[in-house]
């Protein structure tokens, strides 16, 4: 936590541009002076007031309403001071100028949410979803950012760490007074309540899987020979013409990428050249461009034509394709074949579905696959958080130790090597809310937000 009086920083925290209002936002010490130059004495707390802004040599700026926020009700925990002025970037800079000639200095990116992170008004988890909120791409992820900037994933990995915390509070206990022959915890209750937390990490792990979906997206390559419906596949789920679309095989050779969001779930579908050998130098570079999009992709739809079925050359290409990243079969053009949308798997295990790109049959489950693949349920959309990759990665640190911390205890190896792995499961826990962070990733954390947040 910090303690020492920090230094006073401003910002213009409206978007560059021309715009009805705009903002310069002051925090720090000296508020209270830079008020007075600016524009006057401090108003009453929380109360806005029209006042003339004034540059240092006291000439008129602009007009707007000043609002004055007294530390530690403010958003950094320190006195802030708002300036709302005509949204002009001239007006704006010299407005930030002056609140900077009266002591201020610029703002870094994110300075302002850091400086509430170190004051303790937000942890790390809610700190980054205020950039997450401003990054919202659609409703889902601005109500799911709301909900883990208002702390509810937070307070879910807390409630992990406080059950974490008593089972490693008990075990030290037991520990200590290991000669007293006090059976402070049994060698049982520690593996069921170490196998519990396993499944809490697990269902905190699902859910913040879909958080990241939801804030990152997914890419989904479409694949396969030329002629399949690939382009019409693309055209269908954008909602719109974007690619060319004819019976010309060899018609796609650049990659078209569409972003697009199914039920909250936001996609980027990457169209891509038939996959053929070819003498075009041209297409060529298409076919290598496809192949190499497919090795990035984190789903990739393979075409077929139903009426011949998955023929020698596909099973050829399948083959070929990242075993690692999963697959959907599609058989294009049941109209054509007849065959009635329908899904199956195969003798792999993977998903089969026939449909229809041109006449929208079977597109629904297609879809429903598609978020199925991204782990995301619109089931439970309602009460989704955001996370990152940080937390994830945290979480499954986590979930690793507490697995060797229960596998400990089945084999009844020492109590300290248990006490040793919930040790670092707790640490793992604490780099999310922020509570063990180095210098390090708080810099990389707050500098990719915007300026003025
Ligand atoms: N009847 C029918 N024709 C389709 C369907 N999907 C694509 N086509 C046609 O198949 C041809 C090739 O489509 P296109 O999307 O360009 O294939 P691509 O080469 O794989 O991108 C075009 O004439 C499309 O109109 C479908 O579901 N039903
Ligand atoms: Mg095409």
């Amino acid at each position: 936590m910090r303690t020492a009086v920090t230094d006073t920083i401003a910002a213009i925290a409206t978007p560059p541009g021309r715009g009805a209002v705009g903002m310069v936002r002051v925090s720090g010490p000296l508020v209270p002076r830079i008020c007075e130059s600016l524009a006057g004495k401090l108003p009453p707390p929380r109360t806005a007031a029209l006042r003339s802004f004034r540059d240092a040599a006291g000439a008129r700026i602009d007009q707007g309403l000043l609002l004055y926020f007294p530390a530690p009700n403010s958003y950094t925990g320190e006195d802030v001071l708002e300036l709302q002025g005509h949204g002009g970037p001239v007006v704006l800079s010299l407005l930030l100028r002056a609140a900077c000639a009266a002591g201020a200095r610029p703002a870094r990116p994110g300075e302002f949410s850091e400086r509430a992170f170190l004051n303790g008004c937000l942890d790390l988890a809610q700190a980054e979803a205020v950039a997450d909120l401003i990054d919202a791409s659609s409703r889902s992820a601005v109500r799911a950012a709301l909900h883990s900037l208002q702390g509810e994933f937070s307070n879910r990995v807390q409630g992990l760490l406080d059950e974490l915390i008593a089972v490693r509070a008990d075990l030290e206990a037991a520990l200590d007074f290991a000669d007293e022959d006090v059976p402070w915890i049994t060698p049982q209750t520690l593996h069921d309540r170490t196998a519990g937390l396993v499944e809490i990490t697990a269902d905190l792990i699902r859910e913040a899987a879909q958080g990241r979906r939801l804030r990152e997206g997914m890419t989904v390559a479409i694949a396969g020979q030329p002629n399949v419906g690939k382009s019409t596949l693309l055209n269908r789920l954008a909602g719109a013409e974007a690619a060319i679309v004819s019976p010309h095989a060899g018609t796609t050779r650049d990659l078209l990428r569409e972003h697009i969001v199914v039920d909250g779930l936001p996609l980027t579908i990457i169209d891509t050249a038939g996959l053929r050998e070819t003498s075009d130098p041209v297409e060529q570079e298409g076919v290598r461009r496809a192949w190499a999009a497919l090795e990035k992709a984190e789903l990739i739809l393979f075409l077929a034509d139903d009426r011949n079925g998955l023929t020698e050359t596909d099973a050829a290409l399948l083959a070929r394709l990242p075993p690692e990243i999963e697959t959907l079969l599609l058989f294009n053009k049941c109209d054509l074949s007849g065959g009635a949308p329908s899904r199956d798997k195969d003798a792999q295990g993977r998903i089969r579905l026939r449909l229809s790109a041109a006449g929208g049959q079977g597109i629904d489950q297609l879809a429903a696959e598609i978020k199925r693949a991204a782990g995301f349920s619109a089931a439970d959309a309602e009460g989704l958080f955001t996370a990152r990759a940080r937390h994830l990665d945290a979480l499954h640190r986590a979930q690793a130790s507490l697995r060797l911390a229960r596998a400990h205890g089945a084999r009844n190896t020492s109590p300290e090597l248990i006490a040793e792995e919930l040790r670092l499961a707790q640490q793992a826990l604490d780099e999310i809310t922020g509570r063990f962070s180095s210098e390090d990733l708080l810099g990389r954390i707050f500098s990719s937000f915007c300026i003025g947040k």
